[in-house]
């Protein structure tokens, strides 16, 4: 027989440790952001009463009863003076949930809710549902837009992963109760990555969507587009045009997808995406940032080349290996902005920077030029400006 009561005293001690884990900057990163040291939340953030039964009768080994496989791609929001995620949790049954998970700083010590959120489904169950954006509407709602999955009714009985992605729409002024509305329809046949802006465009809901052929590969979609509902209970997009497209020999060549709310600035939109091409090892997803026009959402003024944040260290293995992802983030009233990004589909983290920072980098880093030679010469530019200014400061 095991002793229940120690066992039972070890978990709890584990867990109290793991979540009251201070974080710190990791040294010397790229000037643009900064990375922690520790994941700020992982599978081993679930609560214990989640998973064990704690009655000794009809759980005498106090065995793990419901196991939980990864926290990742999670909303962010600032509410009630704490940072709070809604992070999507996969059990080892793979199926995600949403749980809201809460810190007083943004960077550590973030703690789940005690229950899942409580999703409400339509007239069509959803089979698995994932990645809430949650965005604070100028009507007065938070709206999450997640994915919901269903299996693909044309699906022949040999292939048992074909499936269709929709966005869903639940509102909440609390966090806690959630209305769940009409799924979002537009022309395509799969959408994932959908995001709602957080004003009225010509007095309508505007949504950012990701129209793709197939569940996996975007096919003749792809891009993040933009288009416009006049309702958002039962929203309709009758017609999405392209913002920022799928490009050769980019880190955005096979797909992209939006990821949290643009954020507004004196300057523009403000954006973070992320970018996956295909290489020998597999699909690589990296996050990108661009600007759009303040009063022209649809023109994108400002795009440095490359990525912004790419898989680092331990950040590229996991589940699905060589990912970042990231559908939250949070502006503060000093101008701090969390960034909270998931690695490899496993594990939630964190990076900071001040909206000035962001600023800078997205309208002064150089666009893609698209070519090996125009990489060379801006290298070349920049070391005859560094021999010009050591020269006037020499
Ligand atoms: O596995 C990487 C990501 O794949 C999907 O992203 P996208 O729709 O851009 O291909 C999503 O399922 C996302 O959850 C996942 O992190």
């Amino acid at each position: 027989m095991i002793d229940f009561e120690k066992r039972k005293q070890q978990l709890e001690e584990a867990y109290k440790n793991l979540v009251a884990l201070k974080n710190k900057k990791a040294v010397l990163g790229n000037g643009i952001f900064d990375r922690y040291e520790h994941p700020i939340l992982t599978a081993g953030h679930a609560p214990l009463n989640w998973k064990y039964d704690f009655n000794p009768q009809t759980n005498p080994y106090l065995l793990e009863r419901i196991g939980i496989n990864a926290t990742f791609n999670a909303g962010a929001i600032k509410f009630n003076n704490k940072y709070i995620l809604v992070v999507r949790v996969e059990g080892t049954d793979r199926k995600s949930f949403f749980a809201v998970a809460e810190s007083d700083n943004g960077i550590d010590n973030f703690t789940f809710w005690e229950e899942p959120v409580i999703l409400p489904e339509t007239n069509e169950p959803d089979t698995n549902v994932y990645d809430m954006r949650i965005v604070t509407h100028e009507d007065g709602w938070m709206y999450g837009l997640f994915c919901t999955e269903r299996k693909d009714p044309s699906a022949p009985a040999h292939d048992q992963s074909m499936a269709v992605a929709q966005c869903g729409i639940v509102r909440t002024k609390d966090l806690k109760t959630w209305e769940r509305l009409a799924d979002l329809k537009t022309p395509s046949p799969q959408q994932r990555n959908v995001v709602l802006h957080p004003e009225f465009v010509n007095g309508k809901y505007a949504f950012y969507t990701r129209p793709q052929d197939g569940f996996i590969e975007s096919g003749t979609g792809g891009g993040i587009g933009f288009g416009l509902s006049d309702s958002i209970e039962n929203a309709v997009i009758e017609k999405e045009l392209i913002v920022d497209n799928k490009n050769y020999h980019t880190v955005y060549e096979a797909k992209n997808g939006m990821g949290p709310e643009p954020i507004k600035t004196a300057h523009g939109w403000l954006f973070l995406a992320h970018g996956v091409r295909n290489t020998a090892a597999g699909l690589r997803y990296v996050l990108y940032m661009f600007m759009t026009d303040l009063h022209d959402l649809t023109k994108v003024i400002y795009k440095p080349a490359g990525y912004f944040l790419a898989p680092e260290g331990a950040e590229r293995i996991g589940d699905v290996s060589n990912v970042v992802f990231s559908n939250g983030w949070i502006l503060d009233e000093d101008g701090t902005v969390f960034i909270y990004y998931a690695s490899s589909d496993t594990r939630m983290h964190v990076a900071t920077s001040s909206l000035n920072i962001l600023l800078d980098y997205v309208m002064n880093t150089p666009a893609d030029e698209l070519r090996s030679a125009a990489t060379v010469n801006r290298i070349l530019a920049n070391i005859e400006k560094n021999k010009l200014s050591s020269v006037i400061s020499g």
